[in-house]
């Protein structure tokens, strides 16, 4: 049987390949399902194209992954193809579905299926399903019932040894079709990968709604098997972590950072990850392993707002993080917030304070606001009415002024990028990329904060 896969277009600047419907992709061919992936993201067609290469491709099930921040390209792209072709079966998953199932069908009649949760059995199984309309029988799925009434099956139980998983189709998931944005990219271009799913942290804002808290990983072996293997066909020049946290455990990352010496996999990578899931000894490893540049989560410098936010660490994590870092000459990028609970302007302060004692090369302040999914909006939702149509997660701070917390923003980025360590990391980025084509970009950037 012939599935579609649709990443639905947007207007995002710091666009990265889409795994989750790589690894939907690879879970279908595997399952002998022949399975092609429009990625809109990258490759944007036209109403007509679009008509034409469904109408080609004739597949027995499309689907769309679902970001809450592309809800009205998603809502117009089933839209269309219902209309189309009425008698094709649609679903959606990711996060935004996982969060909402109900509301998504409600709100969006053309959408046939949502998936809950992790995708890679859900597809096989529906498709499957598909003949004999036996969907009632797979688990992690909603769909309208008799009269309309929404019908959600069992939940989808994890796939207990991500090792078994088949590597993600990035000959499809194409990163050769993305452009690397900065600060990204020093060596060229990122094989970007995922290998931990879930994470017990209760961080308020952050959301949970498909791989939930408890933590699965792939195998040290099995991610650097997987880097070898992408390394022999694709022209990538360095490897980007985008797990939320990949030093979660320590010991893994430190057989991982002993596995890619051993193997001479020889290139650079970047990840992300906790304050407080690091040590100075795991820093050097990594950094032998090949770590040239780590983003951090600080959020606040307030120790009042860390606890709000439940984060789990202290301002002291905060410190040691970066001075390690700087020690190690590594390249650091810092991500702070504003409008969180109980924040006052003094706090904002201590932000702004904390910023520029730990002194990192790039960095970016961010408006807290509720996604689906997180503890936050579970919170908000009682008490505020919601609308994602219009494409944004709305802030968390209802008493203040948005245009107010977007230019506390803007003054935490300014004074950054003004300064001379702000300068210095931007002028030795495009030094060592020669990225010039994003320099008018940035001067763009720039002109808007001002
Ligand atoms: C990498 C990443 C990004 C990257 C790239 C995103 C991309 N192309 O995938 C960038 C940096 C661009 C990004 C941006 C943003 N992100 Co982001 N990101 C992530 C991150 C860390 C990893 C995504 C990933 O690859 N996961 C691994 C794959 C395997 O999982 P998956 O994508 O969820 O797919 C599985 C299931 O969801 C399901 N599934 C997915 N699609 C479909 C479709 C069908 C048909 C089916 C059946 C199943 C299915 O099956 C898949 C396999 O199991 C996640 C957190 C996380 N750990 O997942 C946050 C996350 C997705 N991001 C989030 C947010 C909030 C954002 C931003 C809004 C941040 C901001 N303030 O700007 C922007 C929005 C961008 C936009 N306009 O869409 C939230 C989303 C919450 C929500 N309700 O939508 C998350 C969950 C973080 C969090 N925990 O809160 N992000
Ligand atoms: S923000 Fe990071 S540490 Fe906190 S709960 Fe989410 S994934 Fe875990």
């Amino acid at each position: 049987m012939k599935t579609l896969l649709i990443i639905p277009p947007s207007n995002s600047d710091s666009p990265l390949p889409t795994l989750g419907v790589a690894y939907l992709a690879s879970s279908l061919q595997r399952a002998g399902h022949e399975t092609r992936i429009f990625d809109l993201w990258t490759e944007p067609l036209s109403d007509q194209q679009l008509l034409e290469k469904i109408g080609e491709y004739q597949p027995d099930l499309v689907g769309i992954t679902f970001f809450t921040r592309r809800y009205s390209a998603t809502k117009k792209l089933a839209d269309d193809i219902k209309g189309w072709f009425p008698d094709k079966k649609i679903v959606v998953g990711g996060y935004h579905p996982s969060a909402l199932p109900r509301e998504t069908l409600s709100e969006i009649q053309s959408i046939d299926f949502v998936a809950i949760g992790e995708g890679e059995e859900t597809i096989v199984e529906l498709l499957e399903s598909l003949p004999d309309k036996e969907w009632d029988r797979v688990h992690g799925i909603g769909y309208r019932g008799e009269g309309g009434a929404v019908v959600l099956t069992p939940p989808r139980k994890f796939i207990k040894d991500l090792d078994g998983l088949a590597y993600p189709d990035l000959l499809q998931v194409d990163p050769r079709k993305y452009r690397i944005h900065p600060p990204y990219g020093w060596f060229g271009l990122p094989l970007t990968m995922i290998t931990t799913r879930g994470c017990p942290g209760k961080c308020t804002f952050c959301s949970k709604s498909v791989f939930k808290r408890t933590l699965r990983s792939l195998s040290p072996r099995k991610v650097v098997d997987e880097i070898l293997y992408w390394k022999e066909r694709l022209p990538v020049k360095e490897i980007r972590f985008y797990d939320d946290d990949f030093t979660i455990s320590q010991k893994r990352t430190f057989e991982i950072c002993d596995l890619l010496i051993e193997e001479k996999v020889n290139l650079p990578w970047t990840c992300t990850t906790r304050v407080d899931f690091l040590s100075r000894d795991l820093m050097v490893r990594m950094k032998e392993a090949g770590l040239y540049f780590i983003t951090l989560g600080v959020e606040s410098g307030s120790p009042k707002v860390l606890k709000a936010l439940q984060k789990g660490y202290t301002v002291r994590h905060i410190r040691d993080a970066f001075s390690w870092a700087h020690q190690l000459d590594l390249v650091t990028f810092a991500f702070f917030m504003v409008g969180c609970p109980e924040e006052t302007e003094a706090d904002v302060a201590l932000t702004m304070a904390i910023q520029k004692e730990i002194k990192p090369d790039f960095l970016n302040w961010g408006v807290l606001r509720v996604v689906p999914g997180s503890q936050l909006f579970e919170e908000f939702k009682r008490d505020h009415a919601y609308d994602f149509s219009c494409d944004q997660n709305p802030i968390y701070r209802q008493d203040l002024d948005e245009k107010y917390l977007c230019k506390l923003c803007k003054k935490g980025m300014l004074t950054h990028y003004t300064s001379p360590r702000g300068a210095r990391a931007v002028l030795k980025y495009f030094y060592k990329t020669k990225n010039f084509g994003v320099i008018a970009n940035g001067l763009q950037w720039i002109k808007e904060l001002i």
